[in-house]
């Protein structure tokens, strides 16, 4: 899966080298490079940003470096890419979105600063593939890096071989819907708390149907909207 990143602080995406995707994309799985708008202007200033039409407070990023970073970094694409704009004003990212993006071959996230991009942007944007705004949730972020990173993770992790144990994957597909339950490891009884006995059972239907309960709990408690309470 091929994967560029648009943006003015690059540096952000050092994040995704690190752990199991540094290893995806040395093993060639996930061909990922984050690009510098700035290098797509022409001025001494390498001005990305200007005031908006219409007066408020704050600027906006200019169309133009977009545009030439756009006919350079999708004139090398086979087939149509996704382009995702991180937004706050978006769909909000599911982890049903993330398996969608998942099954795409080459995906562009176009990462904005300042009160965000001239809206002509997206419109040419939709000429060279297909547009998604989408957030990452109901809270306003500087601007669009660290977006991007959650997605590409939330992506990544579900690229075959990304995950070496592909029973993680399998597993949490089982729990659609529901929170986790709680986990522990040794020792079985840590400064006077005790590992829940059922799981020292050995009672495999057992353990089963407590973790089952665990989730239908904690999901009540904290998530009832995902019971469609
Ligand atoms: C940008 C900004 C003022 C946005 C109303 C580009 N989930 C999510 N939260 N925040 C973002 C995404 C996000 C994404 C891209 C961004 C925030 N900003 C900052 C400032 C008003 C804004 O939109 C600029």
């Amino acid at each position: 899966m091929r994967i560029d990143a648009i943006s003015i602080f690059t540096e952000y995406f050092q994040a995704l080298d690190l752990s199991l995707l540094g290893k995806a994309q040395a093993a060639g799985l996930l061909n990922f490079k984050a690009h510098d708008l700035r290098d797509y202007t022409h001025d001494r200033h390498r001005t990305v940003d200007d005031t908006p039409y219409g007066g408020g407070a704050g600027m906006l990023m200019k169309p133009e470096p977009w545009g030439e970073a756009f006919d350079d970094i999708l004139g090398e694409s086979d087939d149509a890419p996704v382009i995702i704009f991180t937004s706050p004003a978006g769909e909000v990212f599911k982890q049903s979105t993330a398996r969608e993006l998942a099954g795409r071959k080459h995906l562009v996230f176009a990462c904005g600063r300042y009160e965000g991009i001239d809206q002509r942007v997206v419109d040419y944007a939709a000429t060279k593939g297909e547009v998604r705004l989408i957030s990452i949730g109901d809270y306003v972020l500087n601007g669009g890096e660290v977006a991007a990173i959650a997605m590409i993770e939330a992506i990544a992790r579900l690229v075959p071989g990304v995950i070496g144990n592909a029973e993680s994957l399998v597993e949490e597909s089982h729990s659609d819907g529901l929170l986790e339950y709680p986990s522990y490891t040794k020792p079985s009884e840590w400064r006077g708390l005790e590992v829940p006995p059922v799981l020292l059972s050995g009672n495999h239907a057992l353990i089963a149907k407590w973790r089952h309960d665990q989730q239908v709990e904690r999901t009540r408690q904290v998530r009832p909207d995902l019971l469609g309470e």
